[in-house]
């Protein structure tokens, strides 16, 4: 089993700034995570992170027929983006949207996901911890 994670844009400045909100790691502390989560579920992991739209449409579109399911933090483009949207309900791969922070709480326009539209689960306000129950949800529902 394969699973792709997406991370979108600033979020590898993860620790640099607003640690209230997004934790004081960085972004290859999550990776590794990521990568441990994988070894102790026995599957396969690549993590991708883009500051560019169209970069993560691209990834989304390369991911049909190499993997069995997308982990995806779309960041800002969670609020915005149709284009990548699109891109996860054309490859039909099951996804699991994960925010650091708990959008449900914070500002009006972060109420809306465009990207969590296609997905079958969402985590927020879990920390780093989302993206690790993301994947044990994954595991489940595609096993
Ligand atoms: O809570 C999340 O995971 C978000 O997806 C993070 C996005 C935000 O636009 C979403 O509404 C919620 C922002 C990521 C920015 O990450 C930074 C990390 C360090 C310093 C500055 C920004």
């Amino acid at each position: 089993m394969k699973i792709l994670v997406i991370n979108g844009p600033n979020l590898n400045l993860l620790g640099l700034r607003e640690p209230e909100l997004y934790g004081k790691q960085d972004y290859a502390a999550l990776c590794r995570l990521i990568e441990e989560t994988a070894v102790l579920e026995g599957i396969e992991v690549e993590c991708f992170q883009s500051n560019h739209e169209g970069a993560i449409v691209d990834k989304i579109q390369s991911a049909w027929g190499r993997f069995d399911g997308i982990v995806i933090n779309p960041a800002a483009y969670t609020h915005t983006s149709v284009a990548i949207l699109d891109a996860l309900k054309a490859v039909a791969i099951p996804a699991v949207e994960v925010h650091i922070s708990d959008v449900g709480v914070r500002e009006p326009f972060r109420q809306i996901s465009y990207a969590g539209m296609a997905c079958i689960k969402t985590y927020m306000g879990l920390g780093f911890d989302g993206y690790v129950q993301a994947i044990g949800y994954l595991k489940e529902y595609l096993k």
